[in-house]
């Protein structure tokens, strides 16, 4: 087999939500080496590459036929002919091709399809699995941060907080901290349908039972009853995703929590004390996303607590070099969609690595079945991700890393406790 690219194909398919998304197959020397299909989100930050989407009133304004047939008239003609393996060559020449700074003209979701077929088909054509295709060190197995209470945008309750995580640092394996997390659900299931019925245990988006309560304390003192049951509670520490630039007032300047309105320094006052009340790993949009010196304050205050920026950073280098230059969170969470191609992906990790961040791969909300995200934790041996609970989409992934754990055998490391900083 020759590195060729000899063929590029979009078509329309389905995500988890029910909603329209692009795909892309790619043929290396006449060959179906690769299939990407691209994932969304629904909380998304305002710096995010844009998503081109048709609009007009059928199927929710959402089909993405003119993506499709971006990449079918314009790309394709673009990277045929170029080695596959050149994956910086091919995504430079999609970023001209676009020449916008939030590739809204060729659209975001055309781009990484033809982005992600790339770097899938190189591993199909060198032979080797995706995560060793892109590092032949990829060892570590990351911690999952697995949220099983939603709220936000990612449901219908009125919980502000969009993900209340466990993360099964005190595991020996990555299956056993499965276990553990997918043990405390089932007895979440049930004192959910003890206190509120059966109906709190509608899920949300990303699998995670979506119960109608409020605030957070009602959450917390439920999620902690669940791991308490279960007896793992020495192995837990708790993470969220507050996605807060979502319950900030942004006409009157301030945030509405559990029908409170709060100032900057309420809100760091809150994760303050939840901090003291609960062991707590991790924290992901604590603030909203144009506060970096807000941020900055936070995560000063809260010494040994992950702050992860992802509506603050959107996987891109430019506002991850601000962050770092203000001391503005400590982590960056890693959704390649959020910029577009894999190299500036890449690049927007090895940024964070070489200042001393850490790297957390996420999912979308909107998922498909493809299990990328699995082999890029390995592959940037960053130690953690978050990918969800329930339902295939979001299993999809956590199966792909069993079955990645089963080929590193011996070599592969799950670093529990030491999720930040993962050593070999
Ligand atoms: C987030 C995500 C995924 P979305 O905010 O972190 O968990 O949601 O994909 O909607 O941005
Ligand atoms: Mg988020």
């Amino acid at each position: 087999m020759n590195y060729t690219i000899s063929k590029v194909f979009a078509r329309e398919i389905i995500d988890c939500r029910g909603f329209p998304t692009v795909e892309v197959d790619l043929w290396v020397d006449d060959v179906l080496a690769a299939r990407a299909p691209v994932p969304a989100g629904r909380s998304t930050g305002q710096r995010e590459a844009v998503e081109l989407r048709d609009g007009g009133a059928r199927w929710g304004g959402k089909r993405v036929t003119k993506a499709v047939q971006t990449v079918n008239q314009v790309i394709a003609p673009a990277v045929v002919g170029m080695d596959v393996r050149d994956q910086r060559a091919i995504d430079a020449t999609l970023r001209q091709l676009d020449g916008t700074p939030d590739k809204s003209k060729l659209g975001a979701n055309a781009i990484v399809g033809v982005s992600l077929a790339t770097i899938r088909a190189g591993a199909f054509a060198a032979e080797l699995p995706l995560y060793r295709y892109i590092n032949t060190n990829a060892h570590i197995l990351p911690v999952p941060l697995v949220n099983l209470i939603n709220g936000g945008k990612l449901t219908s309750n009125d919980l502000e907080f969009q993900e209340f995580i466990v993360m099964p640092v005190g595991a020996n394996s990555l299956l056993e901290g499965l276990q553990m997390c997918y043990e405390i659900n089932l007895h979440l299931h049930d004192i959910l349908v003890d206190r509120f019925g059966k109906i709190a245990c509608n899920v949300g988006d990303e699998g995670g039972f979506a119960p109608p309560l409020r605030g957070l304390d009602e959450p917390m003192q439920i999620l902690t009853s669940a791991v308490d049951a279960s007896g793992y509670s020495k192995h837990i520490v708790y993470g969220f995703d507050a996605a807060a630039s979502h319950w900030y007032d942004w006409e009157q300047g301030h945030y509405v929590f559990n029908g409170e309105n709060m100032t900057r320094d309420d809100v760091i006052a809150m994760y303050a004390k939840l901090c003291r009340d609960y062991p707590v790993a991790s924290i992901e949009d604590p603030l909203m996303e144009d506060d970096f010196e807000g941020w900055a304050l936070l995560t000063s205050k809260l010494d040994g607590v992950q702050i992860v920026g992802d509506d603050l950073f959107t996987t891109n280098t430019t506002f991850i070099q601000k962050g770092v230059a203000m001391g503005a969170a400590n982590a960056v969470l890693w959704k390649f969609n959020q910029i577009g191609t894999l190299s500036e992906a890449l690049d927007a990790a090895e940024l964070a690595y070489r200042n001393g961040y850490g790297v957390q791969v996420s999912e979308r909300s909107g998922e498909t079945e493809d299990t990328s995200i699995a082999d890029f934790a390995v592959a940037l041996n960053c130690g953690q991700i978050k990918t969800g609970t329930t339902r295939s989409e979001r299993t999809a992934k956590y199966n792909q890393l069993l079955r990645i754990a089963e080929e590193l055998d011996d070599a592969a490391v799950y670093p529990g406790r030491n999720f930040r900083r993962p050593v070999g």
